[in-house]
């Protein structure tokens, strides 16, 4: 907003020019995103502890985890309404990606509202049950790869990380392989948010590998140079994701070891959704198997968990998702968080590195 309200006065007050910079605009929409969740999460942490939206915590698991029970959640309020505030103030709202990407994670929020809503305040403690959730996540996925997919302009070829000329066209296919990427991201993150600082961290690291992505996609001359596709406006798509990298770093000083409070699904579901859908907009859907990889690396724990027990009764680890086997082998929680922390820094610098390696 402050691009449509003030750049217009340049003419007149010169300082204004900067506001036109993506640049400048990427770097204060981290920073005021930073200072909304930072200010503000002392006292929504002191309001989830009023209404009593303390975690229940398993009994099954990991049995250090039961110290924590109480601990406050929902915190992923703070972060959603920190990104929507700074984006809304500094993208340049008149592109259809911010609104469609806004869309998409505001969606997927309320759908974790309602289920921790279920979960903590009706005490249903289940929450929606996973079909619910399920079809609610493919509703607002659907909603998001159409109106996508009829945007002008917009083209259904697949971007193949390391090949510059294979480029498959998946034609209305497209659709369902957008859902994938939204939902799959989505519920990937949720998997990994189970310990203190651990999706976080990840969530954080991918934002910041797509703004870069998201930028030079943007940029007509960088795009052709890299060549990569470039698609007009997605340079804003930067601006959400440095939003989300600001909100997440004020909101892991509180979910730092040991937490003052967890996102909820009400945070790890949008958070998800919303890197998944940068990831189809800005034409990078298959390198985020890369930056996130340590979501894709705690999601195909479970699958393999369970497809292994289901088939010879047997597990593959202690305990899925696999930060869990890690604990039950005697792990300090910092050092699984941390060494998962450095592996999703270095699958970041490799996705880069894809850019140019083609
Ligand atoms: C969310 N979240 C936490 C918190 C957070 C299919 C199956 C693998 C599903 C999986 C599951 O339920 N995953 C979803 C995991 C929970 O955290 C809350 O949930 C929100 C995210 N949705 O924001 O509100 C607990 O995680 C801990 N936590 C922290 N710090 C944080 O910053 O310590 C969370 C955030 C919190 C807290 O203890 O209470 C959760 O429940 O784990 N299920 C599992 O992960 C279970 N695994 C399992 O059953 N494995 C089986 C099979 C099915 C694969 C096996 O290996 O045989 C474990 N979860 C728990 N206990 N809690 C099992 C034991």
């Amino acid at each position: 907003m402050l691009y449509i309200w003030l750049y217009p006065f340049h003419t007149q007050f010169s300082f204004l020019n900067v506001f036109r910079y993506q640049s400048f605009r990427i770097i204060y929409a981290a920073v005021t995103a930073f200072l909304i969740a930072f200010v503000l999460a002392p006292w929504v942490i002191r309001k989830l502890q009023e209404i009593k939206l303390g975690q229940q915590v398993r009994d099954d698991g990991p049995k250090r985890h039961l110290a924590k029970s109480g601990t406050p959640t929902m915190g992923g309020i703070l972060i959603i309404f920190a990104v929507t505030l700074s984006t809304l103030l500094w993208a340049d709202i008149s592109r259809p990606h911010i609104w469609l990407v806004l869309g998409a994670t505001l969606g997927f929020c309320a759908i974790g509202f309602v289920d921790d809503y279920l979960k903590f305040i009706k005490s249903r403690s289940k929450g929606l049950s996973a079909l619910q959730k399920f079809t609610a996540q493919i509703g607002v996925a659907l909603l998001v790869a159409v109106v996508l997919y009829f945007l002008p302009e917009y083209n259904t070829k697949l971007s193949v990380p390391f090949f510059k000329s294979f480029t498959p066209d998946l034609g209305w296919f497209y659709i369902v392989f957008a859902i994938i990427v939204i939902v799959g991201s989505s519920n990937a993150v949720n998997l990994t948010d189970g310990l203190d600082g651990l999706a976080i961290g990840p969530i954080m690291i991918t934002a910041l590998a797509y703004t870069v992505v998201a930028y030079v996609t943007g940029h007509r001359l960088m795009s052709e140079y890299l060549l990569i596709p470039h698609i007009e406006g997605a340079g804003e798509l930067a601006v959400f994701t440095a939003a989300i990298l600001g909100s997440s770093l004020g909101f892991l000083w509180f979910n730092t070891y040991p937490a003052s409070v967890f996102m909820g699904d009400v945070g790890s579901l949008p958070l998800g959704a919303a890197l998944g859908t940068v990831a189809v907009i800005s034409k990078h859907e298959l390198l985020l198997l890369m930056v996130g990889g340590v979501f894709v690396i705690e999601a195909v724990s479970v699958i393999f968990q369970v497809l292994s027990f289901k088939s010879r009764g047997k597990r593959i680890f202690l305990m899925a998702p696999i930060h869990h086997h890690f604990e039950m082998k005697g792990w300090e929680e910092p050092k699984v968080v941390v060494r998962l922390w450095i592996i999703a820094i270095l699958l970041a610098l490799l996705s880069l590195s894809t850019l140019k390696l083609r």
